[in-house]
């Protein structure tokens, strides 16, 4: 599953007065005042020939007066992030996030290996994402992690894409090397030179002659993937936290009411800890003001999964930090449990002393 110009339209979602219109994020380096280099494009900006690493002046030229040119808000889109990967989570075996936007789901046990159970249960992550967040992706089912990935780049934006085991040669056929993970413009080049253009003839060119240009090891690796074959599993990490943030009905200092968003969430956040089976070691709270500054504060304390406990510690952690920043309104705030122990760990541990014990 791939997010469609993931940074640009979460901004176009935030705020409906720019939809519809080329929008370019803008990583801005600071030195001067257009100085940096784009991020990435909504769709109607790439048609423009605005694209992610291009200098921002550029951009300007081809936007024209039309477009509207964002500083990335890394913070709120990693926020995004999580959320929708929490909502995928759900429908997979297994979830292995590939990178902000990107994610390799499992789905043989819950499709039991139909192919037309996966379709299915991609429809529901797209219009889940679509319905919870008000975002497209693109997502390709493949019989391998590798496979799926090209698949997911076959048809973008908004594309469902299944290739199967006796599909993949026909859809390697024609692919263009440069959709190949791993081959950036200069190795396509070189490929090129060798009258290699296809995946195909990727597949069939011979070895020795690759290996010339590449390199042994390089030369195999993309090979075997041109050839679609990838073995690797979808690897689950556990987490490393949980958080829920949420906006206050309006910017304010007020500790009663910040504090009650912070008690709403907890329960949210609860759920999720209780799913997980997890133990915390650490609370933090997560204040961003009405310039969109985030800071954090957090404190270690002994193991434990009670709310109560997170809930405390969120209440003393604010107080400081609102004496700490006397007249500083917030607008979002949030909770966090992290340096986390998971249960069946504890288990065992339990499992070991018992035995211990019993010798
Ligand atoms: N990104 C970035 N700089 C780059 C490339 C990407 O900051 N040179 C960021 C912005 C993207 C996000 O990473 O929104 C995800 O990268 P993708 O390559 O998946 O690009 P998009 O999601 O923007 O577009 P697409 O619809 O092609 O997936
Ligand atoms: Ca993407």
């Amino acid at each position: 599953m791939d997010l469609d110009s993931f940074y640009a339209a979460v901004e176009e979602k935030r705020n409906p007065s720019i939809a519809g219109k080329p929008i370019v994020i803008c990583v801005f380096s600071g030195r001067s005042s257009d100085s940096g280099a784009v991020a990435t494009a909504n769709y109607k900006a790439r048609e423009l020939g605005i694209k992610a690493g291009i200098p921002i002046t550029a951009a300007k030229r081809l936007g024209k007066e039309n477009a509207v040119f964002l500083p990335n808000d890394i913070n709120y889109y990693r926020e995004v992030s999580e959320r929708i990967m929490e909502l995928i989570e759900d429908e997979c075996d297994a979830l292995e996030q590939a990178s902000i936007d990107e994610a390799y789901m499992d789905v043989t046990q819950k499709s039991r290996g139909i192919w037309e159970n996966a379709q299915a249960i991609a429809e529901a992550i797209k219009q889940k994402i679509k319905e919870q967040e008000g975002l497209t992706c693109s997502i390709g089912i493949g019989p391998n992690k590798l496979v799926a990935k090209m698949a997911s780049k076959a048809k973008k934006p908004d594309g469902l894409t299944i290739v199967r085991e006796q599909e993949v040669a026909g859809f390697l056929e024609n692919l263009d090397i440069r959709k190949i993970h791993g081959i950036g413009g200069k190795t396509a080049e070189t490929l090129n030179g060798l009258g290699i253009k296809t995946a195909k003839q990727l597949g069939n060119a011979n070895a020795l002659a690759l290996e010339e240009k590449l390199g042994k090891n390089k030369a195999r690796l993309l090979q075997e993937k041109a050839r679609g074959i990838d073995d690797s599993p979808v690897e689950q990490k556990q987490a490393q936290q949980i958080s829920r943030i949420g906006t206050l009905k309006e910017d304010t200092n007020d500790r009663e009411i910040i504090f009650e968003k912070i008690r709403e969430l907890a329960q949210d956040m609860k759920r999720k800890m209780e799913k997980k089976k997890v133990f915390f070691r650490n609370v933090g709270i997560i204040a961003i003001d009405t310039g969109l500054e985030t800071q954090t504060r957090s404190e270690t304390m002994a193991e434990t999964d009670d709310i109560n406990i997170a809930l405390s510690s969120a209440r003393r952690l604010l107080e400081k930090f609102l004496d700490e920043n006397p007249g500083k309104r917030l607008r979002r705030v949030g909770i966090r449990v992290s340096n986390l122990l998971y249960k069946k760990e504890q288990k065992s541990l339990g499992d070991f002393a018992q035995r211990y014990f019993m010798r």
